[in-house]
């Protein structure tokens, strides 16, 4: 079987003459959410054969509370989302985990409250199926919160995030997360069942509710394999290259089996340095 490619993200821009050419030989591509559905009516038509995932973050809610949104798509997100839904500082800010370029804090927000759940469910999931797509690309959905973000929340000394203005421990916050994710792919696919769901787990994941896993790594075919034991039909994984080197580790180490490497797609990240609504890439 030939190898099958993976891409991230196509971009609003990147619809033009040339998309064919650029384009058509990936199996999977995850596209930026604010694109609006009837552009990607004409990039289902022109595509036929790729599957479109809509990009959505478990947990990042990119929207800028204290300027203009930059994007049509972030102001309706800012205009929506119910701000009482965030994890909150003490100060009463918004949980940003991320920084930018410049050292400052990024316009996203984290929240993995139900009524975050069920905002990004209602505003996500027909939208991406108004627009042909195949499913939905959920970044951030990894079953444990990073190492990173516990220290950041202890450097914080503790967040709220359950909205009842006390400060919430990192192990409490641990907790919560890893019990909120499988709500947020298990409302998604109540919501679309016959949704294409892929995870951006980081490390391996057990949840029957996708279709498969992408990996930031391409050293961890194993966790590939438990994932497929459990995972929605059809299923497959995707593994995230950065790099030349990355590339080749992936296509060595998946080759070694032959039934896994046709369940997972090499994936590539094109213009992936952009900032798409959602998401911590920047
Ligand atoms: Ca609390």
């Amino acid at each position: 079987m030939s190898e099958r490619y993976a891409y991230f993200t196509l971009q609003e821009r990147d619809i033009d003459e040339s998309l064919e050419a650029r384009l058509s030989a990936f199996s999977v591509i995850v596209y930026n959410t604010s694109i609006p559905p009837e552009r990607m009516i004409d990039v289902r038509r022109r595509l036929p054969f790729s599957i479109l995932l809509g990009y959505i973050n478990a947990g990042e809610i990119n929207f800028p509370p204290d300027r203009e949104p930059e994007w049509e798509y972030a102001k309706e997100v800012k205009e929506t989302f119910p701000a009482r839904a965030l994890w909150k500082k003490l100060n009463g800010y918004g949980v940003s985990f991320y920084t930018g370029p410049d050292g400052r804090a990024t316009t996203s927000h984290y929240s993995l409250t139900p009524e975050a759940i069920r905002w990004q469910v209602e505003r996500s999931v027909e939208r991406i199926r108004s627009g042909g797509a195949s499913g939905v690309y959920v970044d951030d959905l990894s079953s444990y919160l990073p190492p990173f973000r516990i220290r950041q929340i202890e450097a914080w000394g503790g967040i709220d995030a359950n909205g009842d203005g006390v400060a919430d421990t990192a192990h409490e916050i641990a907790a919560f997360y890893t019990d909120a994710n499988p709500v947020l792919s298990w409302a998604i696919r109540k919501a679309w069942p016959e949704a294409i769901i892929i995870g951006n787990s980081g490390v391996g994941r057990i949840d029957h509710a996708l279709n498969g896993i992408s990996l930031e790594s391409a050293f961890a075919a194993a966790k590939y394999r438990a994932s497929f034991d459990f995972a929605h039909s059809p299923t497959f994984g995707i593994a995230w290259c950065e790099n030349p080197i990355e590339l080749a580790s992936a296509r060595a180490v998946l080759g070694i089996s032959s039934d896994l490497k046709e369940r997972v797609l090499i994936g590539q990240y094109g213009n992936g340095m952009e900032i798409v609504p959602g998401s911590n890439r920047a």
